[in-house]
């Protein structure tokens, strides 16, 4: 495609890379309306998006953001979300980071895939009286010497590590050293703050989670612990054979339109926080990155008959998380497991499933209108191959907005000299004042989905177009990208996260509580 031709500095190329990504979306969605993965399979961006990793939740990427952050734009935020689907009330043992399981991020700076810097986490539990099963054994307050009457805090350790051209970590994080590439330790037993159980065990829950915002050298906050999942989705329309609220009457099976319901909303996840100034998370004088985010665990665990299990040996990666929705509807059910264990230098082995969305012909079949449609159907004919789009979108970045180089590589990619205004839009690149447009590049608001991902930005509506070929009027005229009607009204009907986002760090929402979930 042609590069995005994007006011000053900007080019046409992330008017197309928007149009990737809405066809990512798109083919996300179709995948879903088809044979779904089963009982635990795809329910969100990438919530049990594998049969494996369904089976281990608390080493599960959820979703990744990153975006630079409007109320100080000499940095970049950045959001990984782990563990789907958090019942709020889910006492005793209420949800956690997993204290053997290795969480990172990784960045990209010089375009070949292969991550050059990583902040890992490293999470420990303790029990402070293991002779009640109280989670809380009084109201939880905090004050100067941390948090009393938590009967099971956890804290961790952030350790920022460097990759060599195989990707391989230098020097050993368990004992770091002092050359310039030698994993370096940013901080340790920084807190975490409780589930928010309810008004009894967790009261003032606002002031109980701003006590683990936590600075550490260099300007980095951080940020880790339960907060609302901000992914929107109608899922249980959508795994319902593809179900659209507002587009039933078009369905191959139609049903009355309806409005669409946020199966997500009062659920929690589990999410890490960092803000990080550009200018340590950049290098090589580029300004786009591109971040993953993973979960590793030791390859052998051991049982023990005392109740407890060791773990020992290297760490093997059990679950990436770059683009959303990729592993979810994307890629097939029998490669779901082996592509959360590959590296993203390695994606080419994939381009097929993106060139040729599986998602695109399901579309076609469910809500597709003659020729190759139903009576009754809407959607223009959606191209079913050739998707050079969405491998710009998703694998390379879209020139003139994101481009890293011809390197296949699933990752969110940030341009980070295009800079926000104060409520984080910038449309047409220029920042502005208006709020983030929900369809972000697709509506021109380049600071938006996929010039990386704000927590606001609807990715299901962005791929569902995408994938659809209804790019919508700014990245046709931008791009030349299709922009087939009605395929550029497509959507679940759900257009927002449930409860608001703060627009200050960790910017995420408090968690629902458990007292009575509504
Ligand atoms: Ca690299
Ligand atoms: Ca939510
Ligand atoms: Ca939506």
């Amino acid at each position: 495609m042609q590069a995005l031709a994007i006011p000053a500095r900007r080019p046409l190329s992330i008017a197309i890379a928007i149009a990737v990504a809405v066809l990512a979306l798109a083919t996300v969605l179709v995948l879903a309306y088809g044979p779904g993965p089963g009982p635990g399979g795809a329910k969100a961006s990438s919530h049990s998006e594998a049969p494996l990793i369904s089976q281990d939740p608390r080493a599960d990427n959820t979703d990744l953001y990153a975006w630079v952050s409007p109320d100080d734009t000499s940095t970049v935020t950045i959001v990984a979300d782990y563990i789907p689907l958090e019942a709020p009330a889910s006492g005793p043992n209420f949800y956690s980071f997993d204290d053997t399981v290795l969480y990172e991020i990784r960045v990209d700076q010089n375009g070949d895939g292969v991550p050059d810097i990583g902040y890992q986490f490293r999470f420990h539990t303790s029990t402070v009286d293991p002779n009640t099963f109280l989670y809380g054994t009084g109201p939880i307050t905090v004050g100067s010497s941390g948090y009393a009457n938590w009967n099971r805090p956890q804290t961790y350790t952030v350790t920022l590590v460097h990759f060599d051209k195989h990707g391989h970590v230098m020097g050993n994080p368990d004992h770091p050293g002092k050359g310039p590439n030698d994993p370096v330790v940013l901080g340790t037993n920084i807190p975490t703050p409780p589930g928010n159980v309810g008004p009894r065990t967790t009261p003032n829950y606002g002031d109980l989670a701003a006590a683990a915002e936590t600075s550490l050298p260099g300007g980095i906050k951080v940020f880790a612990g339960q907060r609302d999942d901000p992914f929107f989705v109608d899922l249980g329309s959508i795994f319902d054979l593809g179900g659209l609220g507002p587009f039933n009457p078009f369905h191959l099976l139609p049903l009355a339109a309806t409005a669409g319901v946020d199966a997500l909303a009062n659920y929690n996840t589990h999410s890490i926080v960092m803000q990080v100034a550009i200018s340590q998370i950049t290098a090589f004088s580029k300004p786009t990155i591109g971040i993953y985010a993973t979960a590793s665990r030791q390859k052998e665990t051991v049982l023990q008959d005392n109740g407890t299990k060791d773990t020992h040996g290297p760490w093997v990666q059990v679950s990436r998380l770059g683009n959303p929705l990729i592993n979810e509807v994307l890629i097939p059910l029998g490669k779901k497991d082996y592509w959360n264990r590959e590296d993203p230098w390695n994606d080419s082995q994939f381009e097929q499933y993106y060139t040729s969305p599986e998602l695109a012909g399901i579309e076609n079949l469910l809500y597709g209108a003659p020729p190759g449609g139903h009576p009754g159907g809407a959607l223009a004919p959606i191209a079913t191959t050739g998707r050079t789009d969405l491998k710009a979108i998703l694998l390379t970045g879209v020139p003139g907005l994101n481009f890293t180089g011809p390197t296949d590589a699933d990752l969110l990619r940030l341009n980070t000299s295009i800079t926000p205004g104060p409520n984080g839009a910038c449309p047409g690149g220029t920042p502005s004042t208006v709020a983030p447009l929900r369809m972000g590049v697709l509506d021109g608001d380049l600071c938006g989905y996929p010039n990386g991902r704000r927590l606001g930005d609807d990715v299901i509506d962005i791929d569902l177009r995408a994938v659809g070929q209804g790019y919508g009027s700014f990245l046709n005229g931008a791009l030349g990208l299709p922009n087939l009607s009605p395929n550029n009204l497509v959507g679940d009907g759900v257009d927002a996260n449930d409860v608001p986002f703060s627009s200050t760090f960790p910017y995420v929402a408090d968690p629902h509580q458990g007292y009575q979930v509504p």
